[in-house]
């Protein structure tokens, strides 16, 4: 399902993004209610947004992770579509750690007395600085992988002529080819769009290989019969069944 912020990105993304700045300025506002000195709605404020934030590590943040990055980390570490979300992870999971520490000393007598720190301020500061960098690198990461590259706006898509009996269509969104199974006839052109973070069109046999950014198109005419499977070589394997489709391709008049 594609996300409200009109990038192609789904809806799980756009709707971290936005909650992750909203508790951004939450935290930021928190800091204020310390200097007035209400320092237990403070500490409630502060508290809330570090376990919220768990809860979307767990369920948001870390399955994108290890579906999107972790497959393809060793080998395309440098590039910025992989090396992003990985210092992001770092960073983010140093903030959490930081926070939940925090919680622990400031918040409960949990913590044995060594390892309390006594400068609250200087702890706090440093968290919220790290806490912010993260989001920072957070949007640098959602910029990447859903905007740096839309070249086809919805105004072109619409002055694009409806498709010919010779032309078909698959869309790429939510990690699966639609639709999955494709049959057309011979000579026929079958376009991918990509609706979601880099993914790719490859044929088992090798006859095609692609690989597409958000917004991102390719194109390849079958112009024999026989049934073509493919796969995202990121996400997929030949033979699926991870995430996988196939072409079938038929005489004219079947
Ligand atoms: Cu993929």
């Amino acid at each position: 399902m594609n996300g409200f912020l009109g990038t192609g990105a789904t809806l799980e993304a756009d709707l971290n993004l936005s909650i992750q700045f909203l508790m951004g300025i939450v935290l930021l506002c928190g800091m204020f209610l310390a200097r007035k000195g209400y320092y237990r709605t403070h500490g409630v404020c502060q508290g809330s947004i570090i376990l919220l934030n768990l809860v979307l590590i767990a369920l948001i943040m870390l399955p994108s992770f290890r579906r999107g990055v972790v497959p393809e980390l060793q080998s395309k570490f440098v590039e910025s579509y992989y090396f992003l979300p990985t210092l992001h992870a770092t960073l983010g999971t140093i903030a959490e750690m930081l926070g939940l520490y925090i919680v622990l000393r400031a918040g409960t007598n949990l913590l044995p007395k060594a390892l309390c720190f006594k400068n609250y301020k200087i702890w706090m500061r440093a968290a919220l600085v790290v806490w912010w960098v993260v989001i920072a690198l957070g949007i640098t990461t959602y910029y990447v992988w859903y905007i740096a590259s839309v070249p086809k706006t919805v105004a072109e898509e619409i002055q694009t002529p409806p498709p010919t009996p010779k032309e078909a269509a698959v869309t790429i969104v939510n990690y699966e080819f639609q639709p999955k199974d494709l049959t057309v006839e011979v000579d026929t052109t079958v376009t991918w769009t990509n609706r979601g973070a880099r993914h790719g069109v490859t044929a088992d046999d090798g006859s095609f290989a692609a690989t597409l950014k958000n917004g991102e198109v390719f194109s390849y005419i079958f112009t024999k019969p026989g049934r073509f499977p493919y796969y995202c070589q990121f996400h997929g394997e030949p033979g699926g069944p991870k995430m996988a489709g196939s072409i079938t391709v038929v005489p004219p008049g079947q």
